[in-house]
């Protein structure tokens, strides 16, 4: 029977603190069996620097200059960076002599219950969600990041990766954080990479989480759980407008659309408040808005239980007029 695990190791020599020192991934095994000579069997989604592919020498793109955001979408265990039966890497990451096993890299079971529960995952239509149908959504998440980041080491890195690539089944890091660790060491924690294409993801309440949510294009769907706050960033061209074509629409869940103001902020952000505080900024939305025929495309939505409010132009969108109101 098939089980995912989330993995991580201590990138060597550790850059600036302990903080920022863990390569996390994701792993599936299809019997389960992760003992030392049964893993050859498993495959692995990661995300790494493109010109420091296994997080372990140096960081020579760090400030600026940064290579892209490598993907392995359910790469083998003999051909992915981090697979215990690469042949091509000495596996000994932890560096005690040995080849790495499983439990060297901290390879800790997930939680597959709230995506195992969602039939959108339901890919041959017989009315159950398996491991394996949660696993080939995950890889087509992360196929949908090839291409579309630069890496970036506090934001668009490995951690950000996994925490995307689970957030888009429903999957909290926050509550399936790997042994051996804790949440707040992950500087990635908290940073969303939208997908090409029309994509899904939630933004999960923790107290001390602010969301980064960087979007790309697409008809894309952001969850905001009740009292989750989330920064909507968009790639800038060369003059600073937004490169940003599609809708997203945040579902903003437990909210009343009597509890939240939209408002203009400064630096022509938009800014979605309750009272004093602030749950939703779309970074430059004014700025962009205004600028060229094409980026009026850039649009956004806030979806209540029973309203959508939706800002932007029509230009170049798609929008089901059945919803809205
Ligand atoms: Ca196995
Ligand atoms: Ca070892
Ligand atoms: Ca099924
Ligand atoms: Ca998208």
């Amino acid at each position: 029977m098939t089980s995912i695990y989330i993995a991580w190791y201590t990138i060597d020599p550790a850059p600036f603190d302990a903080y920022y020192n863990k390569h996390l991934y994701l792993v599936k095994d299809p019997n389960s069996d992760t003992s030392a000579g049964n893993t050859s069997d498993q495959s692995i989604i990661r995300g790494g620097d493109g010109d420091n592919a296994d997080f372990r020498s140096g960081w020579a793109h760090f400030p600026g200059n940064p290579a892209d955001l490598i993907i392995e979408n359910g790469f083998s265990s003999a051909a992915s960076v981090d697979g215990l039966d690469n042949p091509n890497v000495d596996t000994d990451y932890n560096e005690d002599g040995n080849d790495d096993t499983a439990a060297d890299r901290h390879y800790t079971s997930v939680n597959l219950a709230p995506a195992l529960s969602n039939m959108d995952f339901d890919f041959d239509s017989d009315g159950t969600v398996t491991a394996d149908e949660v696993w080939a959504a995950m890889e087509d998440y992360a196929t949908s990041l090839s291409g579309l980041y630069k890496y970036g080491f506090f934001d668009i890195n490995c951690q950000a990766t996994a925490v995307s690539v689970l957030s888009s089944v429903g999957i909290d890091f926050g509550i399936n954080t790997p042994t051996g660790s804790s949440y707040s060491q992950y500087v990635g924690r908290n940073v969303l990479l939208d997908g090409a294409g029309a994509t899904k993801l939630t933004a999960f309440y923790d107290p001390a989480q602010h969301w980064d949510y960087h979007r790309r294009n697409g008809q894309d769907t952001l969850i905001l759980e009740h009292d989750a706050s989330i920064e909507i960033i968009d790639q800038l061209d060369t003059n600073g407008h937004s490169e940003f074509t599609g809708l997203t629409t945040v579902v903003l869940e437990g909210w009343d659309f009597r509890d939240l103001d939209v408002v203009a902020g400064s630096n022509d952000d938009l800014l979605l408040k309750e009272g004093s505080a602030t749950f939703v900024t779309v970074q430059d939305y004014f700025k962009t808005h205004n600028d060229t025929t094409a980026e009026r495309a850039e649009t956004i939505a806030f979806e209540f239980e029973d309203k959508i409010f939706r800002m932007g132009d029509d230009f170049n969108n798609v929008l089901d007029s059945s919803t809205a109101t």
